[in-house]
């Protein structure tokens, strides 16, 4: 059994790549929920539907979020009613939101919704939310405190960020499912997601740091910083707001107490032997997924890292 941890856009092309190389069913990804967010009344979770969309096949592969096709005719209702639209819910995705929200009001877990909508849509990777309380990332910056999605994609990730805080974290416990997989897993991958703000809270689910601790599984991260830079999203934001440097040695470093090996870009060659003075082994590889081919690669190399401490 394999298991990731991911965020949503990047960590799901590598989930993806994982499943044209292993049997989906030997795959168990834990999910970031600390984006969650409540609109309309309803309970959105974009790193599980991106991941849940993306493994289902249906995803908007050009933005990365939603679902391909989806039109915006209820948003634009929303709108005509003085509603707050700038978080784009599409006719499909909002489905989606309905009904998680309706068997969330029957009384189910996140951890049991999450499951029945991953089966409606043929997803044979198991999908596990981080825990089953709320948790939200509350993004401090010098425009003061904004709640994730707001500071994201209302207010464009235009402010400077001065730090994080993840509301709830403290009375979080991980899902049902979560430590048994970090226990029993035989490899475990950390996809190249934002380790902030979507590995950031995963990790801070009081119990799922000291599992991967003390796990026999090996652990493999990829880095999501190339040539100091990040790819897609705000992780350099993150990370210098935070006061890291924005590099693969930063990452490595946020996760260096449980990490046995770390795969950077070939662009980040040169920090081999600082990252393995950590200690932590190194190697680099085309990281950059930008189709089918590079994340069969990438997946590829990342499960024969994993192999390289049984055999
Ligand atoms: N990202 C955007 O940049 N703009 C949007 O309007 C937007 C809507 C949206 C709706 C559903 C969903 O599942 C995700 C959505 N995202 C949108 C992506 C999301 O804000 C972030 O990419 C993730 O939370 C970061 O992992």
């Amino acid at each position: 059994m394999i298991l990731a941890l991911a965020g949503g856009i990047g960590g799901s092309k590598l989930l993806l790549g994982l499943t044209q190389v292993m049997d989906p069913a030997e795959l168990t990804v834990i999910v970031n929920t600390a984006d969650d967010l409540i609109l309309h009344g309803l309970t959105i979770c974009p790193d599980l539907d991106t991941v849940t969309y993306t493994l289902a096949g249906v995803a908007d592969q050009e933005r990365g979020w939603g679902i391909a096709g989806d039109t915006f005719n209820a948003l634009s209702w929303l709108g005509r009613y003085g509603r707050e639209d700038w978080f784009h819910l599409g006719d499909r995705d909002l489905a989606t939101h309905l009904h998680r929200t309706a068997l969330l009001r029957e009384g189910i877990t996140l951890t049991e919704a999450t499951d029945v909508i991953r089966r409606a849509l043929s997803v044979r990777v198991r999908i596990l939310p981080m825990s089953n309380e709320s948790v939200s990332t509350i993004v401090l910056t010098d425009h003061g405190p904004q709640p994730f999605q707001a500071y994201l994609v209302r207010d464009g990730a235009r402010h400077a960020v001065r730090g994080v805080r993840f509301e709830g974290i403290e009375a979080s416990r991980p899902a049902p499912g979560v430590l048994e997989a970090i226990e029993t897993a035989d490899g475990i991958i950390l996809c190249p997601s934002n380790p902030v703000i979507s590995i950031g809270p995963i990790l801070a689910v009081p119990g799922i740091r000291e599992a991967l601790k003390a796990t026999r599984a090996p652990i493999v991260a990829i880095s999501p910083v190339v040539g100091g830079r990040s790819l897609k999203g705000p992780t350099d934001k993150f990370l210098a707001g935070l006061g890291h440097e924005v590099s693969a040695l930063a990452v490595a470093q946020l996760y260096q107490d449980f990490l046995d090996l770390f795969i950077v870009d070939r662009l980040d060659a040169d920090l081999l032997p600082t990252i393995e003075a950590l200690p932590v082994r190194m190697r680099a590889a085309e990281t950059v997924m930008h189709n089918l081919e590079r994340k069969i690669a990438l997946a590829k190399e990342a499960l024969s890292c994993l192999a390289s401490f049984t055999t």
